[in-house]
């Protein structure tokens, strides 16, 4: 009601007296000036919000601390001690990156981002992250991936890592197992990093929903997550990222007071400044305070106090407002005499306020991300806000390559600098007064030396018992059933077996009436954790609403429009479903959060993100990346799948290429079922690798992985399981379907995925009756398993080739059946390619749907991409003449006959 003249639309009770405040105003304005009107408004708000009126919040503050000296609260380290632990820590980290390169030229590594923040993990590590050690899942903190050689540099002076481990940053090969990972990868170091952050944005977002995730276990009784908190260290220039903002109102409806940002703000990225022209701290200040969070501005240094407190005319606020951030990294890079003539000295007010201080004097006035009482004071502001409602961003105003010398620090090339000379390690080594550590003689060698204190020094004891206290070393990755789960009974998968018994329906409601199933399972079903992104209604899955209820951490306020409705919105505080709406990239954050909760809280859960299936692996391909880097367990679900099944929809949604995608994952196991049971006997055996023990179907033993399964939105009766079809049989990828009927002259095998089995189907038939050829059927349900698991075998016979030759599971498979081999699918040709190379000697005919989608039926469109019963049937014509079974003439009769113009154009062409 404040801004834009939306006050005039309301009654003025008492004109007379709002006269007179103005008059006030005007009168200070005219006496005291702008600064002073500025003053009393900003207390007049203050106590206003003290008093509990409401009114917008203002989304920027002057840029000076949030919190002003006399509220910090004391600051309970020793300082001393601290420092010395933090400049070996420095030195540790800057000696590892120059190491490494010194080693392997070109090998890479950052100097500069820890250097800005080592003071922001350093007051964490001491103070505020709780580990694991007393048994509980301690804090989550998701660590800025370029900082990695800081939190390496401290597990080295906690013992954790010994020296050769510090040699092999970066140097994963030659060490299985043991190498440092060049950034936090779980998938690399799984006893160590638990959150990847490198990929920009990817933090961010996950700490939002992992956060929230933390209160839906709590919501639901599931563990008791209170008291654990989720800490994200994130830098200025990622800030640019969607997914690091986009999902910031979320923290804030949803209330997660229980997460904490700390933004990194040295003011520059990799390339140069991250806003030259204006002010980076400000801008994230508006966010954050727009979308409802509570933030920590930590601009300035103690030093500063004493200025600021004597700025009677707010000469010095207003040039620290005016100063664009291009200008505060020069400062950065200029001498004190600088900052003299262009900060202070163009006001004589502000140059005689500093007039005092040396040269020296000014160029250490520091910036608050460098100053561990401030921050200390930010972060126990961001720990004491639980309660409030409210997420906090600390904003932190840093130096990049912050004590590394003139030529790294504040420098636009800092980022990529890897490498230090003899003179510049020697004035790191004196910046960090390391004289007594690290000896002039020490620095003479070829490399620089590590400095561990010892295990009697009053650092190192400092350090652990710090530690200690807070319940052990961080990041530790661990997995204990801290809640073991139950595995469900074989009855919620068995009913799918059966089939529909005539009834047209599609995979996508057999999975549901699966999902259905499970969750209503009494041990299992409190751990399922259905996933969905605003698309129920579009899957047929809105049944489940009423049922499971959606998640809402603040129940239901009010009485939904069709709640006289069998199948109503219902919204409850223990609510299983979360409908995320429209946010893939959200609803992947939870199913990250959800999938690795077994070992992040040692709570198995699994989740089953249900999802538009265009929407996905080129949507958010990389958070799915990120899902395997992680650890991730879980069920991927790609609904309306299918180029041609998907009808009516046209381009933008028909997803022909998502298995291509997903094949480019090695941690995904990927599925195209055809029929119900086969959903579920993929789920089934997917369930007991990931919490039953079971290897995968060529013996693998890694038991983190995810599906990713296809679902159609085609009705069709689904047929029941043959008795001789088992688990195994559908999960390697590939098993018989149909034999070939018996009478006719010719054989070919025709290989089916998802929704195109009934055009293969149909197909066969029509060979049958019409063609004198007996096709025999096979589902193939993972082209992807087939072709890992003959790569593997043609892999061992590379390296074996002095003994008896293994055959790939495909090439056994196949080699039972004759003919040429049609292989059909929704998808992209290269999908059944897959196998193409282990079907030797055989001509092998993929017929899928490459080209950009449109919008028709579903007859139409298969007929467009010439994956229907007609083109496979003239596929299979065609194999056969080629291989010389039957004449050309054959083939040519039956394109007359389904009318097949030869010369229509390329569906992909078009
Ligand atoms: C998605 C993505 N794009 C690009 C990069 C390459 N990259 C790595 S660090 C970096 C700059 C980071 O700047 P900032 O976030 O400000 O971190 P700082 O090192 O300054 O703390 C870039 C562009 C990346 N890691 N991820
Ligand atoms: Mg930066």
């Amino acid at each position: 009601m404040l801004f834009d003249g939306s006050v005039h639309q309301l009654p003025d009770t008492d004109p007379g007296e709002t006269q007179e405040w103005l008059d006030s105003l005007d009168a200070v304005i005219d006496v005291h000036g702008k600064v002073r009107a500025r003053y009393l408004l900003s207390r007049l708000l203050e106590r206003a919000r003290e008093s509990q009126v409401s009114f917008p919040a203002t989304v920027s503050t002057p840029y000076v601390n949030s919190i002003p000296r006399e509220y910090e609260p004391w600051f309970p380290g020793d300082e001393h001690i601290e420092r010395r632990i933090r400049a070996y820590i420095r030195w540790n980290a800057a000696a590892m990156v120059v190491r490494a390169n010194r080693e392997a030229d070109g090998i890479g590594g950052h100097l500069s981002t820890f250097a800005s923040s080592a003071s922001l993990y350093e007051v964490g590590f001491n103070h505020f992250f709780r580990g694991k050690d007393d048994g509980t899942p301690g804090d989550h903190v998701y660590f800025q991936g370029h900082a990695a050689p800081g939190v390496y540099a401290r597990a080295f002076l906690e013992g954790r890592l010994a020296e050769d481990d510090l040699d092999h940053f970066r140097r994963e090969i030659g060490r299985p197992g043991r190498g440092l990972s060049s950034y936090p990868h779980p998938r690399l170091m799984p006893d160590f990093w638990e959150f990847p952050t490198v990929s920009m944005g990817l933090g961010p977002i996950s700490a939002i929903y992992h956060a929230r995730f933390n209160r839906y276990l709590l919501n639901r009784q599931l563990d008791d997550t209170s008291t654990s908190r989720v800490w994200a260290y994130l830098g200025d220039g990622e800030c640019d990222e969607p997914e690091t903002l986009g999902a910031l109102s979320l923290a804030s409806r949803e209330q997660l007071d229980n997460l904490i940002f700390v933004v990194n703000c040295n003011l520059q990225r990799l390339d140069g400044p991250v806003r030259g022209n204006g002010k980076i701290i400000q801008e994230l200040e508006a966010v954050f305070r727009g979308a409802g969070w509570n933030v920590i501005k930590v601009i300035w240094g103690s030093k500063w106090d004493e200025l600021l407190a004597q700025d009677k005319d707010g000469v010095l606020l207003n040039r620290m407002n005016t100063t664009v951030d291009g200008e505060f990294q020069r400062y950065s890079v200029e001498d004190g005499n600088f900052a003299r003539e262009n900060f202070f000295g163009p006001d004589p007010r502000l140059r005689q306020m500093v007039a005092h201080l040396s040269d020296e004097d000014l160029r250490n006035l520091p910036r608050g991300g460098h100053d561990y009482k401030k921050l200390y004071a930010a972060y126990r502001g961001a720990v004491q806000n639980l309660g409030t409602g409210r997420p906090t961003a600390i904003l932190c105003k840093t130096i990049k390559g912050w004590t590394l010398g003139p030529d790294i620090e504040g420098r636009n090339a800092t980022h990529q600098i890897k490498k230090m000379t003899a003179v510049q390690l020697r004035a790191l080594r004196d910046r960090l007064h390391l004289e007594g550590e690290i000896p002039d003689a020490a620095l003479e060698g070829e490399v620089p030396p590590y400095f561990r204190p010892s295990e009697g020094s009053i650092e190192y004891q400092y350090l652990m018992e710090r530690r200690r206290a807070l319940g052990g070393s961080v990041p530790k990755r661990i997995v204990r059933a801290r809640r073991p789960i139950e595995l469900p009974a074989d009855e919620s998968f068995a009913e799918l077996d059966g089939g529909s018994g005539g009834q047209s329906v599609s995979t996508t409601m057999g999975f549901t009436r699966l999902l259905r199933n499970l969750a209503r399972d009494d041990k299992f079903g409190s751990r399922v954790v259905p996933i969905i992104p605003d698309e129920a209604r579009t899957f047929g899955m809105d049944s489940l609403f009423r049922e499971l209820k959606i998640y809402a951490a603040q129940g239901q306020k009010y009485e939904p429009v069709d709640h006289d409705l069998l199948l109503s919105y219902t919204e409850s505080t223990n609510g299983q479903i979360l409908e995320e709406g429209i946010t893939e990239a959200g609803a992947m954050s939870s199913f990250i959060a959800a999938g690795t909760a077994y070992s992040t809280r040692g709570v198995p859960v699994v989740p089953f993100y249900t999802f538009y299936s265009m929407f996905g692996f080129q949507r958010v391909g990389d958070l799915i990346w990120q899902a395997a880097d992680s650890r991730t367990r879980g069920f991927l679900l790609g609904a309306t799948a299918g180029r041609t099944t998907l009808l009516g929809e046209g381009l933008q949604h028909q997803d022909g290429h998502s298995l291509v995608l997903a094949s480019t994952v090695p941690a995904c196991q990927v599925y195209d079922p055809a029929f119900a049971y086969e959903v579920a006997a993929i789920v089934k055996h997917g369930l007991h690798r990931m919490y039953g023990g079971i290897a995968g179907p060529n013996g693998e033993l890694d038991p983190d992985v995810f599906y990713y399964l296809t679902l159609y939105n085609e009705n069709y009766p689904m047929p029941a399981r043959e008795a001789g079809v088992s688990d195994l049989d559908i999960v390697q990828g590939l098993y018989k379907w149909a034999e070939a009927p018996t009478g006719p002259s010719h054989r070919a095998t025709i290989l089916f995925s998802g929704s195109a089995h009934s055009a293969a189907r149909a197909a066969a038939e029509e060979l049958a009756n019409v063609f004198d050829v007996a096709a025999e059927l096979w589902s193939a349900t993972s082209y992807k398993a087939l072709r890992e698991e003959a790569l593997a075998a043609e892999r061992w016979n590379r390296l074996h080739s002095d003994v008896v030759a293994r055959t790939p599971l495909v090439t056994e498979l196949l080699g039972e059946t004759t003919g040429p081999i049609v292989a059909v699918t929704d998808f992209m040709k290269i999908v059944p390619e897959q196998i193409a190379r282990f079907v030797p000697g055989r001509t092998f005919i993929p017929l899928g749907t490459d080209g950009m989608g449109r919008s028709d039926t579903r007859e139409a469109l298969r007929s467009f991409f010439e994956v229907d019963t007609p083109n496979i049937v003239v596929a299979v014509l065609a194999g056969l003449a080629r291989d010389g079974h039957v004449p050309y003439r054959v083939v040519a009769e039956a394109m007359a006959k389904y009318g097949l113009d030869p010369e229509r154009s390329d569906p992909y062409a078009v």
